[in-house]
């Protein structure tokens, strides 16, 4: 398959790559570049909407930002160039000594994808098993993972809301106009206020994009959630304004909740956020009445002091509202594959006969019989026609056993290629694991110690964390300390020049990738990308790296690699079989699943198309998982037959599939629980609400007298994946918003330079007046502060957020980093030219 551009160029398909929302696009691409980009009206779930963002994605593709030969770094800390098998040589060999002298637990993996691209992570699964690791992390555990810990113990998964139907919309430190995480989100909002029958509640200090399209603007004082949502919640209950019958149907532990909302003080709570009582009656009594609610939460609050009691309290609105599984409500949706927290199979609706015989035999022939069968397989090399019987009684085989021995087969091989199977505590400092990630800002202490236990040495993919978590100095020497750190990224980053190897990647562009975003419900949607262009000399896809150190790692007998190889020849089925009785056979292989098929199945795909061979696996993974939300979308074959036949569409399918269908009540079946009911009680989070009445918010002292909310998203910034700062059409140095009331008490106005300085660190940045932020309230985005070189050598613009804050202010349990009600202080710079920025 030729992926080089056309003489004539054509619109090829592919996604976004700047936020989870991952809309469909079409672009021409001429002589490397991207050169027009448009929404894709065809694809499912985002169907032509873009936002201003990807119009310039060329600046990701080209530029001075890419490299494109592996670097090694010297003792005085310069790069020399070395080659790929000097690299991975070297990198294998130090991997495997840190592995024999310190225990393969001691290598940490990071990262594994940005907004656009999961597949790569996803590979790099098979190295972590490859080397024996156990504990990584990535930017989820530095915002999320408050929230999945509640979603986990209410009902037991994720979940999104139903925003294009619903009547009430309500969120949450959240401001969609501009960070999206909702499909289509701004024509979705405006539809939302522009129909009197429905409102839209916001909860934000600052007076958002979307605060000002909102019916309810809860003004809150910053950092103060907690008190805001325990106010909405107590007026639901005091005011009698929930669904006792849903409540009684659906859940457990009700009684004691609502105990709780009883008791609070909600003009107390009032006062404690900054917000009139009325205005919160009011809000609450609109929730109270409306037929559905949907809300979502983000960093405004799971960045911000409180933020579990938070997520907890938040859900309460929608679920004593009884608003799930209907439309426009909040539904637990299907995934191609679980980002975080174990793989979850759901049980299918019909039964099939002699369902556990039907099981017991076929684990005991995969188990006995298999190595026979492949045998056969091995040896009809090239037999067209002995090959078609084989795959037909393969075929057979598997129809007659797959409903029953598919779940017990995969799941063992699907928790270890996913990130939840490890929960616990982190060895060094006793964090809290959840969803197998620990805390992103724990890494750096379980690094910078003389514990026996800490971690050696660390892999970082797709991500950028020196630049990206708390106190950007404490991780870059923690990673100076460590016995190796290997990254791989397009760019020579910051966490890269702190890394003893750096690889340099294929763009997304450049190779196939996914996104496992996948958060739709009723119809989720999942698309592969294909290769729109080459990848730059010199630059390696993901996939290829991986199976390149796991082959030096010598883990796997070439027997069974050349076996699986000669199935895959004979048919998919014949791999199937051959595949899963492998592994039922050898289970210390399970781990390696991502590499086996890349070098098996994968080697049976034109050359350039061997990392489809692990979308072909989340394939069979999903439909095993979701078999009758699949059947419902389309996919109606039986045994492998379905998820061949998904497959079959996602590759057809370039913009992107419709995986699984349900109706609105099928979300009850993604409940985890085994009485299919939520459990409200979460004792440790009934000690927190019962705590709030002793706390009296405040995140100021007299040295750092105003909060400063450090990473606020706007129109120009996308987390740090496009480096350029020509990039930004506007807002190019990523202004201090403050309020005029502030500015006139500080005497600077709009362009002025400021210093700022907190508890770690001190920046300059240059001012804007702005009548969204209320006074002692201060903002800067996120995104800015990396290092591109440019001209005149390398330049830094705008503020690197995390040289200012700290990893000690941060969520009790999961760690989360407060960088919403950051302290600081700003002093007025006599000179108007900004010092350059250091980082
Ligand atoms: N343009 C753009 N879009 C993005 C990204 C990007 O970099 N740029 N990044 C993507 C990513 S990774 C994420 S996680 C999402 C994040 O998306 P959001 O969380 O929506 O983005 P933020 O602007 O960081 O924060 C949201 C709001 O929280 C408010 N806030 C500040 N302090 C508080 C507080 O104490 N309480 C409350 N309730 N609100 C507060 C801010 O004023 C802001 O309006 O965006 C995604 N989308
Ligand atoms: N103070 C403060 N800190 C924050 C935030 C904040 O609001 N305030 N936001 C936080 C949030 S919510 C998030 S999600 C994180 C995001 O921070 P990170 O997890 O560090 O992610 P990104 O900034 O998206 O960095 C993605 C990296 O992937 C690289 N990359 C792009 N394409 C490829 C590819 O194909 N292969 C490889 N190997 N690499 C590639 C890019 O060059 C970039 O270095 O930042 C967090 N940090
Ligand atoms: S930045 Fe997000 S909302 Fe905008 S086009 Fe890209 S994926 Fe869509
Ligand atoms: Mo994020």
């Amino acid at each position: 398959m030729a992926h080089d551009e056309q003489p004539t160029p054509k619109w090829q398909k592919t996604a976004c790559i700047l936020c989870e929302c991952n809309c469909g696009l079409e672009v021409l691409v001429k002589d490397g570049s991207l050169t027009k980009i448009r929404g894709d009206k065809d694809h499912p779930a985002s169907q032509g909407y873009s936002c201003e963002k990807p119009l310039r994605l060329d600046r990701y593709q080209n530029g001075a930002h890419r490299i494109d030969t592996p670097l090694r770094r010297r003792t005085d800390g310069t790069y020399e160039q070395i080659s790929w098998d000097i690299a991975l040589d070297e990198i294998a060999e130090r991997l495997a000594a840190v592995r024999d002298t310190h225990g393969g637990e001691r290598i940490f993996f990071y990262g594994g994808g940005g907004q656009g691209n999961h597949l790569g992570g996803a590979y790099g699964r098979a190295l972590f098993n490859a080397v024996g690791a156990k504990y990584m992390s990535n930017a989820l555990a530095q915002e999320k993972t408050s929230e999945a810990y509640v979603d986990q113990q209410l009902y037991g998964s994720h979940t999104s809301g139903d925003f294009e139907k619903t009547e009430v919309a309500v969120f949450v430190g959240k401001n969609p106009w501009q960070s999206h995480g909702v499909a289509r989100a701004r024509p979705t909002l405006k539809e939302m206020a522009r129909d009197p029958q429905r409102s839209i509640i916001v909860i934000d200090p600052r007076k958002s994009e979307t605060a000002a399209m909102a019916d309810h603007h809860l003004q809150i004082k910053p950092g103060t959630d907690v008190w805001c949502l325990g106010a909405l919640d107590a007026t639901l209950v005091q005011e009698n304004l929930i669904d006792s019958q849903w409540l009684t149907a659906h859940a457990v532990g009700v009684e004691e909740v609502l105990e709780l909302f009883r008791k609070i003080d909600i003009a107390d709570y009032a006062r404690r956020c900054g917000v009139a009582e009325e205005s919160i009656r009011s809000a609450a009594r609109r929730i109270g009445r409306a037929t559905s609610v949907a809300t979502y939460e983000d960093l405004g609050v799971q960045q911000s002091p409180n933020s579990t009691v938070s997520s907890y309290l938040q859900k309460m609105l929608w679920i004593l509202t009884g608003s799930f599984a209907k439309p426009g409500g909040m539904h637990i949706h299907s995934w191609v594959f679980p980002l975080a927290g174990p793989w979850f199979p759901i049980e299918r609706e019909s039964t099939v006969p002699l369902d556990r015989t039907r099981r017991v035999v076929g684990l005991m022939s995969m188990r006995y019989g298999a190595a026979a069968m492949r045998a056969v397989f091995s040896r009809l090399d090239g037999e067209k026609a002995s090959g078609r019987i084989a795959e037909r009684i393969a075929r057979r085989t598997l129809k007659a056993f797959f409903a029953s021995v598919a779940v017990p087969a995969a799941d063992p091989i699907a928790r270890l290629v996913g990130n939840g199977t490890q929960e616990g505590f982190t060895p060094v400092t006793g964090a809290r694991i959840i969803g197998g990630l620990i805390p992103a800002n724990s890494i750096a202490d379980e690094i910078l110690t003389d514990h026996p236990d800490r971690l050696r040495a660390l892999w970082i993919d797709s991500s950028n964390p020196l630049h990206s978590l708390a106190d950007s100095n404490r991780f870059r020497r923690a990673m100076r300390s460590l016995d190796v750190s290997v990254v791989v990224d397009v760019a020579l980053t910051e966490t890269a020049r702190a890394a003893d190897y750096v690889l340099p990647a294929a763009s997304q562009f450049e190779k196939y990738e996914a996104s496992l975003f996948t958060l739709h419900f009723p119809h989720n949607t999942f698309q592969m990308r294909r290769p729109l262009m080459s990848p730059m000399p010199g630059t390696r896809s993901e996939p290829e790296i991986y199976a390149a150190l796991i082959d030096r790692l010598h883990l796997v007998d070439s027997t069974v690699i050349s076996a699986l190889t000669a199935a895959a020849k004979v048919g998919r089925s014949a791999y199937s079989l051959a595949l899963f009785s492998t592994l039922e056979q050898q289970k210390q292989l399970a781990g390696l699943l991502p590499y086996i098929l890349y070098r098996t199945l994968g080697a049976t795909f034109a050359p350039g198309d061997e990392a489809q061979a692990l979308i072909w696996g989340f394939a069979q993974l999903a439909t095993i998982a979701q078999p009758d939300a699949a059947r419902r979308a389309g996919f109606t074959d039986d045994g492998d037959g379905q998820g061949e036949h998904l497959f079959g569409a996602i590759c057809d399918r370039h913009e992107g599939v419709v995986f699984t269908d349900d109706t609105y009540s099928d979300a009850w079946s993604y409940v985890r629980h085994a009485d299919k009911k939520f459990h409200l009680m979460i004792p440790e989070l009934m000690d927190e609400i019962r705590r709030l009445d002793a706390e009296e918010p405040c995140y100021t002292t007299a040295e750092f007298p105003f909060v400063l909310s450090a990473g606020e998203r706007r129109s120009f910034t996308a987390n740090v994946i496009i480096r350029d700062p020509d990039w930004r059409r506007r807002d190019k140095s990523g202004a201090l918003r403050m309020s005029a009331q502030d500015a006139a008490e500080l005497a600077v106005d709009t362009g002025d330079i400021v210093r700022l300085t907190t508890e770690t660190g001190t920046a300059t940045t240059t001012v804007e007046i702005s009548d969204m932020m209320q006074p002692g309230h201060v903002s800067l985005p996120n995104g800015m502060g990396v290092s591109y070189p440019g001209p005149n050598g390398e330049t830094v613009i705008g503020v690197p957020l995390n040289t200012l804050t700290t990893v000690t202010r941060r969520d009790k349990f999961f760690g989360n980093p407060w960088h919403k009600t950051v302290p600081v202080r700003i002093e007025v710079l006599d000179s108007a030219a900004p010092p350059p920025a250091r980082f």
